[in-house]
């Protein structure tokens, strides 16, 4: 029996032909090349073609971080992710990479192969802002949370999938790196030396610490829907539309999923925009860091009226009554504000940069930097009560030039 635990592009074919339930996908008879392609923190990813033209994508989970391999990291994080993407995947078809195969043993899955998609992160980086995919997902975020949460699920289904999606290591990391780490600190913190005095101020300000404890409780005990988890702007392949296909938009590698508050996935993207936004001011281009800084409000907008639309097929309508959408919207949009200031600056100070600010020069990269402490910070203190989410974004684009 092969060992195909830690798996290399000279065991993938091996690797291929013993998985039957692949054989509808790729000829493992017949490979005409293997790479592999993996560039985030923590997994192998090899792209496989045949001579027929089909492809296929395998990710593989390796038991640590792969930029540091002295931090061991649960291979079952896979299972997560096959399960939350075999739940998005039944919610939201198009928005999602099609689910071939998991290997609960060797923690694969195989998945569609979107390569001739781009990393959103990457195009917002070279200027192109993509900006139809902020309905695509704000539409994938809400079909997926109506699906996963009590109003599109059973009562008694609901709580199976809170026990099945548990991913307690994972949701530790981002308890840790996302809402402790950068108020304190941590050897996984770094900034220049000309940021360190607004780290210092965002340290000593007593009522944002607050919140982002608030936020951290909100994120360790909600269990509204089966969230993404990380869906930063580096976790969406886009595709424009061209003369000869549509535009495409799916959100991938979601195995920091789990039964979380939906407003995570919402605020994740609003945070990781206004980082785009400080790059765009960064270099000198106005105009496109406010259609970035649009893209909340087009986020939100879409969830919301996608949410809306699917409220009335609600399981439940006793006294899940009309009030209670309004309210639950409410909440959600709120969760969404905090978590995308959290998400903002943890990648300012903590573990795993954005490089839409590490690439900028050290010059710009600066000013950059503490623009966007600024403005998660303002986000954080100022949202209350605040329902336009247009309004919030503009605040930010005047934080971020202030
Ligand atoms: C050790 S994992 C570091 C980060 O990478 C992922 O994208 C998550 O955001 C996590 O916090
Ligand atoms: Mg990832």
């Amino acid at each position: 029996m092969s060992d195909f635990s830690q798996l290399e592009p000279g065991s993938v074919v091996a690797y291929l032909a013993s998985r039957s339930t692949l054989a509808t996908h790729i000829d493992a008879g017949r490979i005409a090349s293997v790479r592999e392609v993996g560039d985030g923190n923590l997994n192998l990813v090899f792209i496989i073609e045949d001579e027929a033209g089909s492809s296929i994508v395998l990710k593989q989970s390796l038991p640590h971080v792969r930029t540091d391999p002295s931090w061991p990291m649960t291979r079952e994080r896979s299972a997560r992710e096959a399960t939350v993407l075999g739940r998005h995947v039944v919610a939201d078809p198009r928005h999602v990479p099609a689910f071939y195969d998991f290997d609960a043993e060797n923690y694969v899955l195989a998945i569609e192969n979107l390569s001739d998609h781009r990393v959103w992160r990457n195009e917002l980086n070279e200027g192109r802002v993509h900006d139809y995919a902020a309905a695509e997902i704000g539409a994938y975020v809400a079909r997926t949370a109506f699906a996963t949460s009590p109003l599109g699920l059973d009562p008694l289904e609901h709580k199976r999938l809170i026990a099945r999606a548990v991913n307690p290591e994972l949701q530790q990391i981002t308890e840790d790196l996302v809402f402790t780490e950068p108020y304190i600190e941590h050897e996984h913190n770094a900034v220049l030396p000309a940021n360190e005095p607004d780290v210092a101020d965002l340290r000593a300000d007593a009522a944002l610490v607050r919140e982002m404890g608030v936020a951290k409780f909100r994120f360790m005990t909600t269990a509204q829907s089966l969230i993404h988890g990380d869906l930063h702007t580096g976790s969406v392949f886009v595709r424009a539309k061209t003369p000869d296909a549509a535009a495409s938009v799916r959100a991938f590698d979601s195995e920091f999923g789990f039964v979380g508050p939906t407003g995570f996935d919402l605020g994740a993207l609003w945070g990781n925009f206004i980082i785009a936004a400080a790059r765009a001011e960064a270099l000198g281009e106005p105009d496109r860091a406010e259609l970035i800084l649009s893209l909340p409000g087009r986020l939100w907008a879409s969830f919301e009226a996608e949410y809306r639309a699917l409220w009335p097929s609600r399981l439940d309508p006793r006294v899940f009554t009309d009030a209670v959408l309004e309210q639950l919207l409410a909440g959600i949009r709120d969760d969404a504000a905090v978590f995308a200031a959290a998400k903002a600056i943890r990648r300012i100070v903590g573990f795993a940069k954005a490089s839409d600010i590490e690439t900028l020069p050290p010059p710009l990269r600066e000013g950059a930097a503490r623009g966007v402490l600024h403005a998660g910070r303002a986000l954080a203190l100022t949202r209350h009560g605040i329902a336009d989410v247009d309004a919030l974004a503009a605040e930010s684009l005047a934080t971020l030039r202030a």
